[in-house]
């Protein structure tokens, strides 16, 4: 069966990145595909995955990629599921550069654009478990859970203060 959620990159660079999507939507009892797919080096590759991966049965599709960041964008131009966007961060610009070429898509193409780096990479797992838990009480009752678990993880004073 297909995994209803999909994580692609463009490099194996951005794993380190985007492994914290996959971990979440593990901890969220969610399956997820992994695969990389760059838009500049395999753009056949891009282009076939975006326009199966409605007919293959994905639901969210998550992007990450770094530097001149077409991925997200292209593959919203190819696809009616939902993009969430992570902008990886690069070493020249520190995902900027991925940040302002994820985000600053024009009318009538939407990727919904998360924070640089692990920061993204978890928030983009977080929002693709809450679009399928509207149709997944089972789910629904997974994230509210996590976010007790998160919630009652912060301490009310600070370690260390008098
Ligand atoms: C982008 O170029 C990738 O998404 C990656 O973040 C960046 C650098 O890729 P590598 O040179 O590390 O393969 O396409």
């Amino acid at each position: 069966m297909t995994a209803p959620i999909a994580i692609i990159m463009g490099s194996q660079s951005d794993w380190e990145t985007m492994r914290h999507a996959a971990e979440t939507l593990a901890a969220l009892g969610v399956a997820c595909e992994t695969r990389i797919v760059s838009a500049h080096r395999t753009p056949d590759r891009l282009y076939a995955f975006a326009k199966g991966a409605k007919a293959a049965g994905h639901k969210v599709i998550i992007a990450g990629a770094g530097g001149a960041a077409h991925l997200p964008g292209m593959t919203a131009a190819l696809t009616e599921l939902p993009v969430f966007g992570v902008p990886v961060e690069s070493k020249a610009l520190s995902g900027i550069d991925s940040l302002y070429s994820i985000v600053q898509m024009p009318a009538g193409v939407p990727v919904g654009t998360l924070a640089i780096g692990k920061a993204g990479a978890i928030n983009a797992a977080l929002l693709a478990a809450s679009v399928l838990a509207l149709n997944d009480p089972a789910l629904s009752g997974r994230l509210a859970a996590w976010r007790k678990q998160q919630t009652d993880a912060i301490s009310e004073h600070p370690e260390g203060a008098a």
